[in-house]
Parts: structure tokens; sequence; C-alpha cells
């Protein structure tokens, strides 16, 4: 059955470039046999009345050109927002595409994206970047700078080096894409254009399938650009906030907490301990093992509540389990003093003895990390 892509087109004072765009659209698919091509202009009332040009359009073109028109101006990602729910709610698309209507985009490489579309990709990016993409060398130097270094401020934050454009506004993307990630959108209120940049920020995370055909970016010859400084602002903001709850939500980040928060633990009690009930000499060893036993209680307690909240133990379980876990750290102090050993069997002592600490300590936590995974939370059962 052939499949429905719809390619939306946000404006803001485009009439001439609307005009010109639709027709070039309609021909450079016209071969594109598995796919029914449709256009949804997204307008924001636009002053120059764009919205009556496309209203004229649409006598020659019929159901194969939809018009979307917004009271306000709601910027770019309000405008995919509303033309996405239009598309695959109501018009039925399996997939849509974001495409400018300033000529910024080549519609000649539209039969490309739908090869990749049918070879069962999810995300399809115009990149400029890579494989022989390219921006506009008449680009002013300060837009070529901000475009080349923002994509790598945001692959280097994001930590993500698959994709080479994330910035880019040609983009083909599926229904199902859509319908995984687009509660969180509405919920995040994208301003602008840093809606793109969430948009693929979360398809990535989702592990759908995402590829890029390269694409030239020729800088517009009629109208205005709508980027404003902004961008720049909401970007890092997005970026970092979007990272930094990526790493808080990270199992072994809080793992590694809880591993703090019962060291400051054990440290508390035994000097709370030693200066108030167990003070005299022979009293430091029974002082050493309740401010352990109280970490081990500590780890447990949120390793329980926080860091596999997920895999909460039952009420049952609890006693086990504990038990369990003060093996696993007895077991740990046994790791410990055997990298101690060994290092001191092939390097001796000294000051030296602070590595074989730390790497002791490193081991320990990775097999920690491993039997709490693996053994008493067991995470990959569900
Ligand atoms: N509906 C709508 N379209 C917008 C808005 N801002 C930009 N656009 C459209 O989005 C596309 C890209 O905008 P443009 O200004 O060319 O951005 P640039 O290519 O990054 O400089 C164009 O088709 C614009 O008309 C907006 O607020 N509302
Ligand atoms: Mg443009």
């Amino acid at each position: 059955m052939t499949k429905k892509a719809i390619i939306i087109i946000p404006t803001y004072n485009e009439k001439e470039n609307i005009a010109k765009i639709v027709p070039q659209i309609f021909a450079a698919v016209a071969d594109v046999t598995d796919y029914k091509v449709e256009v949804l202009v997204v307008d924001d009332t636009s002053p120059d009345k764009t919205y009556q040009q496309v209203q004229k359009m649409q006598k020659e073109y019929g159901q194969r050109l939809h018009l979307l028109i917004n009271p306000e101006k709601a910027g770019l990602g309000g405008a995919y927002l509303k033309g996405m729910h239009e598309a695959f709610d109501r018009l039925d698309a399996d997939y849509i595409f974001e495409f400018d209507a300033d000529g910024s985009h080549d519609p000649a490489k539209l039969p490309e994206f739908f090869a990749k579309l049918s070879e069962g990709y999810d995300f399809v990016i115009g990149g400029r970047y890579r494989h022989g993409g390219s921006i506009d060398p008449n680009w002013p130097l300060i837009r070529k700078f901000y475009s080349i270094v923002g994509n790598w401020v945001i692959m280097v934050v994001l930590t993500d080096f698959r994709i080479g454009d994330w910035t880019s506004g040609y983009r083909a993307i599926g229904k199902n894409v859509y319908e995984s990630i687009i509660g969180e959108m509405e919920n995040e209120r994208f301003s602008g254009y840093t809606w793109q940049i969430g948009l693929l920020h979360k398809a990535a995370r989702r592990r759908f399938k995402i590829t890029e055909v390269p694409i030239h970016f020729t800088d517009r010859k009629i109208g205005q650009s709508k980027l404003g400084s902004e961008y720049i602002k909401n970007t890092l903001l997005y970026i970092f906030q979007a990272r930094l709850q990526e790493i808080l939500a990270w199992r072994f980040f809080k793992f590694a907490v809880t591993g703090v928060i019962g060291t400051l633990v054990q440290f508390g009690v035994h000097a709370l301990l030693r200066h108030t009930v167990l003070p005299s000499e022979s009293q430091v060893y029974i002082a050493n093992l309740l401010a352990i036993e109280c970490a081990i209680v500590s780890n447990f307690t949120i390793s329980n509540t926080w860091t596999f909240a997920d895999h909460k133990l039952e009420p049952r379980q609890i006693l086990p389990k504990f038990l369990q876990f003060n093996l696993t750290s007895a077991g740990s102090v046994v790791v410990q003093m055997l990298i101690m050993w060994l290092g001191v069997r092939t390097w001796g002592t000294g000051d030296v003895e602070i590595i074989y600490q730390i790497a002791g300590i490193a081991f320990a936590m990775f097999v920690n990390y491993f039997v709490y995974n693996k053994l008493i939370w067991k995470t990959d059962k569900k």
C-alpha cells in the first residue's frame, strides 16, 4: 500500500517564496510512486498575507495542498506542533517532512529522503556537514561559525556524535517517532528553533533509526530570516538541562552518590560514637563495626528507594536481600585487601599505597554495581 507523506512548511511572510516552492516540490516528487505526497502550509497569519497566496494555489492543487492558519505568531516550534497534529491525527500521514519555504532546501533531494524511508529509517535528516553536504558559501561568516560550532557544542554536551547536523530544518519523521515523543514535546513548550534540537534529541535517545542525506543549503534570496539571538541562549539552556537530567537519571551516577553518602555516614557515626558512648581505646573496633553497619544500612535503603526504585524489593524480600547485601559489602572489603596485597607484592609499600587504595575502591565499586544489578535488584528482569 502506498504510504502518505505530508510536507509541512511553516511560513511567516513568505508570500513570494511559497508561490515558487510549492510547484517545485510537486514537480520533484512526480516520479515518487511509493508515497502519496501532500503539502501542508502552516501560516501564522503573516502580515504579507502568505495564506492568501496558498489559497490561490489550492485551486490548482486541490486536496494535495493543505493550509492551516494560526491566528497568532507561534514560532517555528508552535507551527510544527500544530502541523504535526494536523498531518498525523487528521490527514492520516505516515510520515511528515519539515521543510523551509525560503528556497534553502532543495526539493530535488526529496526522492533521496523517500529512498531512506523505504529502507526502514524512522528519521531522515538533510545534513550539511557530513558525506558531502554543504552550506552556502555566501552565508555571513558569523552564521557559518554559529552553525558549525553550535553543532559541535550540541554533540559534545549531548555526547552523541552519530548525527552531524542537529539544527537542520530539512527532515523526514515517521509516525512512530511522533507518537513516542509528541507528549513530551508538548509539555516542554519549545520556543522557536529549539524545537528542532529537542525533537531530534528525544528521537535519538529512544534509539529510532536515524540517518542523514547530504544536502546543500542555499541562503534565502527573498525575505528575511526569523532566526533571533534568543536562539543561542535557548539552545544552550536546553542541551545543558537535558544532559543534566540524563546524568541525574543515570543509575551508575546514583550508585556513586549513594556510596559517597554511605562513606559520610560511616565517618559521622564513628566520630559520634567515639565522642559519646564508646570513647575508650578498646571500644574503637566496636565503634568502627557499628559505623560500617550504619553505612551498609544507608546504602541499602538509598539503593532500594532511589537507585533501584524501579525494581524495588517486596517487603518479604527485604530481610534476605539485606543479608545478601551485607555479604556483598564484606566481599568488597576482601576485594580491596586483595588488590592492596597484589600491589604491595608487585611494587612494594610507601606513597604508592594510595594508588592501590584507589584501584581497590574503583574495582570494588564495579563489582558492587554488577552484584546490585544482577543479584540483589535484578535489573535485567521485569
Ligand atoms: N508559521 C511560522 N513559520 C515560521 C516562524 N518563524 C520562521 N518560520 C518559517 O520557518 C522557515 C525557516 O525560517 P527562516 O527564517 O528561513 O530560518 P533560517 O533559515 O534558519 O534563517 C521559513 O519557512 C519561515 O517562514 C513562525 O514564527 N511561524
Ligand atoms: Mg531560511
